[in-house]
């Protein structure tokens, strides 16, 4: 196998949330110490990610001084020189304060919409001046639990005045942000808006500038639906709306796990590798994950290797995929060709559809082909276990 060092060609990031994770859950006190900011981008640099993800929150303590605001920002811009780390994603924290107990962009209460709107303005300032490219929004308090105290008509409505609103406000910077919306179906809400890729794609959609947003699905969330990554991410690529990712792993219909990338499910996780990989895709390959709550502050570090060193294997994995014969030969196989049927079949024209209709089919005749594909999961089985 080739070198699995993690290169900064290879354009691995994480969020400071992840790797500051100290282990606390709804049942339990931390079980690790406080990771600085400073020193959690230092120490992920050294091991060539490529870049950092940070709420605003994550960098600059909720009601932090001027004074102290300037300080961080002077001392993380020094480690990312110093250890050629950027930032790559900027999002805001609108779900951990109380004042957004009942939503942000979806409450009840203009002044705090009005809150969310100017804590988001501010983050993006310093988003740019970091050299974001990315802004994502996740939505964790916009929900419910009692639906009788809120519409969903009525909140998309906020979220989509809020969303056109900030598009608007990071146009006249000339930021040149690209927005990702993060779905999530439920936690910590009973209920989350936009629970899917495919409700954030449709909600697009209905945007002022909808070229300026895209989807940031995240493997965890999609598994939490009971949902297969693997679609989910590529029809958001299809529509050219994969505008980030979120890499981790998860066991179907549970709470938001946020495992270690590849700890679960490897083949699903292997196709996310391979459709990011085979269609060259521009954005970070980017981790959201927590190490386990049992971990101590030094394995947080094990967890970060071990995340970026399963993406390479499953990325060789995809090269044998990919010049295996016997894949490629069965796959040759099942792909019919009949260029004149899809001269028919590719536009619709009165003439083609009068062609169409006279054409005789034997339906008994076409479901004999063979479909060999007892043979093709095994083989890719065998070259995930290391046997092919
Ligand atoms: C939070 C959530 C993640 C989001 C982050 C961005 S924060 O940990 O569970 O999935 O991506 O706000
Ligand atoms: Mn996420
Ligand atoms: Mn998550």
């Amino acid at each position: 196998m080739s070198n699995l060092k993690p290169q900064k060609a290879h354009r691995f990031s994480f969020g400071l949330w992840c790797t500051a994770n100290r282990g606390r859950d709804p049942f339990g006190e931390e079980t690790r110490s406080r990771l600085d900011p400073v020193t959690n981008i230092k120490e992920l640099g050294k091991r060539n990610v490529y870049a950092f993800n940070y709420h605003d929150d994550d960098l600059i303590p909720f009601g932090a001084s001027l004074q102290q605001r300037n300080k961080i920002i002077k001392e993380t811009r020094k480690v990312m020189k110093d250890y050629a780390i950027k930032c790559g994603m900027a999002t805001t924290n609108l779900f951990y304060h109380r004042v957004f107990k009942d939503g942000a962009f979806t409450s009840h209460d203009p002044k705090v919409r009005a809150y969310a709107v100017q804590k988001v303005m501010r983050n993006m300032d310093l988003g740019a001046e970091l050299g974001a490219k990315v802004y994502v929004f996740w939505g964790g308090r916009e929900g419910t639990e009692v639906d009788a105290s809120k519409t969903p008509e009525e909140s998309l409505k906020r979220y989509r005045e809020c969303m056109n609103y900030l598009c608007a406000y990071s146009r006249h910077n000339g930021y040149g942000f690209r927005f990702a919306i993060e779905p999530k179906p439920n936690e910590p809400r009973g209920d989350i808006f936009l629970a899917t890729a495919g409700h954030v794609m449709a909600f697009i959609g209905t945007l002022d500038d909808p070229d300026m947003v895209g989807v940031n699905p995240e493997i965890e969330h999609s598994r939490m639906a009971g949902l297969n990554t693997y679609h989910d991410f590529a029809q958001c690529m299809e529509a050219g709306k994969l505008y980030h990712v979120d890499l981790g792993a998860q066991k179907p219909c549970r709470f938001d796990q946020d495992l270690r990338f590849g700890s679960e499910d490897i083949k699903e996780t292997f196709f996310v590798v391979k459709l990011l990989e085979d269609n060259h895709w521009q954005g970070t390959r980017n981790f959201d994950e927590h190490p386990y709550r049992s971990e101590d502050d030094k394995g947080v570090w094990d967890f970060v290797e071990g995340s970026m060193r399963t993406y390479l294997i499953l990325w060789e994995k995809v090269k044998r995929f990919n010049s295996d014969k016997k894949v490629q030969q069965i796959l040759k196989s099942i792909k019919g060709k009949d260029p004149f049927l899809e001269g028919l079949l590719g536009r619709f024209t009165p003439e083609n559809a009068a062609e169409l209709k006279k054409r005789s089919f034997d339906p008994m005749a076409l479901s004999r082909k063979r479909l060999p594909y007892e043979e093709l999961d095994q083989r890719v089985q065998e070259i995930l276990m290391g046997v092919a």
